[in-house]
């Protein structure tokens, strides 16, 4: 049976990258809902209604477990959780998990507007530790800019520069988490821009995360490569495009 992946678009291919090196004999099955992105700027009712249909139609394939590699709907897993009887893991908390581990006493966030209002990488970073501070910022732009594909170098900067200086306006911190899966598809563009910080990218923490809940069911695939299936509600190419920006798998199956 395969891995479920989902994503309000082309982001969550950051997360199929961490899972192919680490398990790079499961199949995986890929919902990017481009259709319908950003999600970051839509309402709670409107991000579980379609977030719901990924995560029905990655069950009705057979997922052994999903990703929901977007961090927007993650924010929003304590509700879809209860709705399907199978495994579902959101990217927030893992990432959460390892901030507070890693023991950073402050760190910013760079997210999309709605990650950054529902202050969910607070609550689970100070459910370790209440001490650390979190310096959130939300990008109404980034995540739409970057799912358009054409990698438009000089306003992907602006809104990065824009964003994160406001965070260092508050406080010079160290290190930043990319807080959308789309944003490590432009890490070179962080990187660039701000060599001195450290960009830390949820995606390998979800992905140790599947590792673990596969070793506990005793469930990996016995295979050597598995098969990558893309199905999306926008335009399969430029998934194929990212796929191979980011040094995937080819995918075996491009859907619409
Ligand atoms: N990639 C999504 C995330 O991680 O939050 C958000 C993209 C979007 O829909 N704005």
């Amino acid at each position: 049976r395969p891995i479920g992946v989902m994503d309000s678009g082309i982001g969550g291919l950051t997360v199929v990258r961490e899972l192919q090196r680490l398990l790079p004999g499961e199949d995986i099955i890929y919902f990017g809902d481009s259709a319908n992105c950003p999600y970051g700027n839509r309402t709670t009712e409107q991000i579980t209604q379609l977030s719901k249909n990924m995560l029905q139609f990655l069950g009705d394939q057979g997922a052994k477990t999903t990703a929901i590699a977007c961090n927007t709907i993650s924010t929003l897993v304590d509700r879809l959780i209860p709705c399907f009887d199978y495994h579902i893991i959101g990217i927030v908390s893992p990432a959460a998990d390892a901030i507070a581990r890693d023991g950073l006493r402050e760190v910013g966030l760079i997210a999309t507007e709605f990650t950054a209002r529902s202050g969910a990488y607070e609550k689970l970073i100070h459910a370790h530790d209440p001490s650390i501070e979190v310096f959130a910022q939300g990008s109404p732009l980034l995540a739409g800019l970057v799912d358009r594909g054409d990698f438009n170098e000089e306003e992907i900067n602006a809104e990065i520069t824009t964003q994160v200086d406001k965070i260092l306006a508050r406080r010079r911190v160290s290190h930043i988490i990319l807080g959308c899966t789309h944003y490590p598809i432009v890490e070179e563009n962080f990187k660039k821009c701000y060599p001195e910080i450290t960009f830390i990218n949820p995606a390998l923490e979800q992905a140790k995360a599947v590792q673990r809940y596969l070793a506990e069911q005793d469930a990996f695939s016995p295979k050597t490569r598995g098969t990558f299936t893309v199905c999306t509600s926008g335009d399969p190419q430029v998934y194929l495009n990212v796929a191979k920006r980011l040094g995937l798998f080819e995918p075996d199956d491009a859907k619409v």
